[in-house]
């Protein structure tokens, strides 16, 4: 029988207060796993803490910036003492700043590329010993179409998932030896706070010109929603992958394989 059950496992999912992290993190524990989760602010851990209990899901929480690798390390040695070291850590927590790059402050792109790149590298640096010490591991990071693809206003956010997609190509490469699997989820648009500047109706109550863009953009004619990543992160956390190393899984609806609408 194929083995998707992760009963047993502890995973670290990071940024999962709402969003796609938190439906990543309740689809890991509907498989069994042991879920702990981090954000900045107490009062999104509060709001968080509910939301889990809502929907029948026990969770750690800690307030910690994933940049701060003090931080950070305090947290996994506190998961590896209650819980049990992380088997699974979903580097999930990540900004985007939408400025025409010319008008960016350098401030503004190092801050994108510390939270997008820099702190996968911090996070993932605290699981692995661990992990090679229990015989294996998973790590999913977070990518996105702009890992493939540029548009206007997102070069910083687009370099550091162009940088996570070989970061974590490399963590496969350096790790694969110690039965550690990374991987990466490129998740298309998805209704999140954090496109919610682009699909925001217009005065007289149209749809945003970028929400229509993405829709005709996208084959399967919507926006994603964070439940479409519930199946690909259990997938990539469970043994049925454990022969998959360094790939990204694109979520996209289809965007990344289409050439747009044909002219009418
Ligand atoms: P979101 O709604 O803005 O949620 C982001 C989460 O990251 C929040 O829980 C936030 O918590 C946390 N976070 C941000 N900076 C952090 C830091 N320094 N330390 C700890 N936590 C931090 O974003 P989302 O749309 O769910 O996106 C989640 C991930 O998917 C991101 O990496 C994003 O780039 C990626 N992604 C999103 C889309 C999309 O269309 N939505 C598409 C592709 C990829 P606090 O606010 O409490 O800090
Ligand atoms: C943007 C968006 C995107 C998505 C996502 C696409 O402004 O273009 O926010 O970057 O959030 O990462 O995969």
């Amino acid at each position: 029988m194929v083995n998707f059950s992760l009963d047993g496992k502890v995973a670290l999912v990071t940024g999962a207060a709402y969003g796609i992290g938190f439906a990543m993190a309740k689809a890991l524990a509907e498989a069994g796993a042991k879920i702990a989760f981090n954000c900045r602010s107490q009062e999104h851990m509060d709001k968080a803490l509910a939301d889990y209990k809502a929907a029948g899901i026990e969770v750690k929480g800690y307030i910690c910036d994933v940049t701060k690798e003090e931080q950070v390390k305090e947290m996994v040695a506190d998961i590896a003492s209650t819980l049990g070291p992380v088997d699974i850590l979903v580097n999930n927590a990540g900004i985007i700043k939408r400025i025409p790059m010319h008008e960016m402050e350098a401030e503004e792109f190092r801050q994108v590329i510390d939270i997008d790149l820099v702190a996968p590298y911090i996070c993932s640096k605290a699981v692995i010993p661990g992990m090679i010490e229990k015989g294996g591991g998973k790590i999913i990071n977070i990518c996105s179409m702009m890992s493939e693809l540029g548009r206007e206003t997102v070069s910083a956010y687009a370099s550091a998932k162009g940088g996570l997609k070989m970061l974590t190509r490399n963590i496969a490469s350096e790790y694969g030896q110690y039965n550690i699997q990374c991987n990466g989820i490129g998740p298309g648009y998805i209704a999140t706070p954090q496109t919610a500047p682009l699909r925001e109706r217009q005065p007289d109550g149209s749809r945003h010109p970028f929400d229509s863009f993405i829709v005709a953009k996208t084959p399967a004619e919507r926006w994603g929603t964070p439940e479409d990543l519930m199946g690909p992160v259990v997938f990539l956390a469970s043994g049925a992958s454990d022969f998959v190393n360094g790939h990204i899984l694109y979520v996209d609806g289809g965007i990344l394989a289409y050439i747009g609408k044909q002219p009418k």
